[in-house]
């Protein structure tokens, strides 16, 4: 399967303006309502933004070095009003200036990078946001008009979950791949907590996972008690710069300390009921060495679709993109039209009719939103 790219990718071929200008005249400047910067800024945190824009993170005008990726820090925490960065091999506390702080979280994430400048009283101050090559992004549960970036900058996002405390919920996985591949990085679906299934129950519990099996994504079982998958996953993550996703309770962050054992990141109980007790509660980026970062993220329940409609959502269904080519009409749905290739293949099984279930039912979701 070919990874589909977040739109944004031939954006960065455009032009950018480099000119030098000082950060305090800059921030007056977004002050002003009618300056593009700050009406780009308002939209950015709008959903009416497009997906370019939550690619393109610049805050401001960059100079010619500033733009350099290598020279920039990189974000590992963000809390309010301020970031923490590693830069120049140390890691340093940033101020946020306003434009950023008061839309921080539709604004910067972990994994970004950004140029620095110095502030009153000898502070760091974020200056400019630079370019994403890639970004993890929902909507605000509580606002779904706003965009919230979970990270940025990431290669490979792993959508952690569990056979059991908590359950499988195979449908979150529908929505974590979307919001990965829309996103422009590479998913992958870890099974933790496999120690608590025994080897003859393996194949019954792993039946819900195998609609994702014929999709060009890996799919690593791992036990953070008995050890196993832990060399296949830290493979995966070797020199890249990874996020953990998932549910809470699931063992994201209990991961990262297997995977490092330097690493001491606080791990949580669960509920009676098998459920995780939200225990990580901001995005972090660790440093494994050998140029792998990974980001643990805080678990969360439900995964919002940021900015897809009905038309778009069928682009992240990689199975489908091949067999669309051949239905008779090329904007067919894939839902009622006839001869259409998609549903002859799921008759055949060879889409599998769970993961064209949950397209249909994605697709009646974002009818009704847009009514
Ligand atoms: N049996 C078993 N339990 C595990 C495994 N990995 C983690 N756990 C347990 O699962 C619970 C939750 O682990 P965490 O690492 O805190 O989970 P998390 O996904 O980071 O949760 P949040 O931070 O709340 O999102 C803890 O009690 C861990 O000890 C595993 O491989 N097997
Ligand atoms: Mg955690
Ligand atoms: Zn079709």
């Amino acid at each position: 399967m070919k990874l589909r790219r977040g739109a944004g990718k031939a954006h960065h071929g455009s032009k950018r303006k480099t000119g030098a200008r000082g950060g305090a005249a800059a921030l007056e400047e977004f002050e002003d309502a009618g300056s593009p910067v700050g009406a780009r800024l308002r939209r950015r945190a709008e959903s009416s933004a497009t997906f370019d824009e939550l690619l393109d993170g610049d805050f401001g005008d960059l100079t010619a070095s500033e733009s350099e990726r290598d020279g920039a820090a990189i974000v590992i925490n963000v809390s309010s009003g301020r970031c923490r960065v590693f830069h120049d091999g140390v890691e340093k506390d940033c101020l946020l200036p306003p434009q950023i702080a008061t839309r921080q979280k539709s604004m910067l994430a972990v994994g970004d990078r950004v140029a620095l400048e110095t502030a009153d009283g000898g502070n760091w101050r974020v200056r400019a946001i630079l370019p994403r090559h890639s970004v993890l992004a929902r909507p605000d549960p509580l606002n779904p008009h706003l965009q919230r970036l979970i990270a940025a900058n990431i290669d490979v996002v792993i959508n952690v979950v569990s056979l059991k405390t908590p359950p499988l919920r195979p449908r979150l996985i529908d929505r974590f791949l979307i919001a990965i591949f829309r996103g422009g990085a590479q998913p992958a679906i870890c099974v933790n907590k496999i120690d608590l299934v025994p080897p003859e129950d393996r194949e019954r519990e792993l039946a819900p996972l195998l609609p994702f099996a014929g999709l060009d994504v890996p799919i690593i079982g791992c036990s953070t008690r008995s050890g196993e998958g832990l060399d296949a996953l830290g493979e995966l993550l070797r020199g890249k710069t990874g996020a953990l996703v998932g549910h809470s309770g699931v063992g994201k962050s209990s991961i990262l300390n297997a995977l490092d054992e330097r690493l001491q990141i606080a791990t949580g109980g669960l509920h009676k009921r098998g459920t995780g007790r939200h225990t990580t509660t901001s995005s972090t980026l660790h440093d494994l060495g050998g140029g792998t970062f990974v980001i643990d993220t805080p678990g969360i329940r439900e995964l919002g679709l940021w900015n897809l409609d009905r038309d778009t959502l069928r682009e992240y269904f990689p199975e489908m993109q091949a067999a669309a080519e051949l239905c008779r009409f090329n904007d067919c749905t894939h839902l009622h039209e006839p001869d259409c290739e998609v549903k002859a293949r799921v008759a055949t099984r060879s889409i599998h009719p769970a993961r064209y279930d949950a397209y249909v039912r994605l697709s009646e979701e974002m009818g009704e939103t847009a009514r």
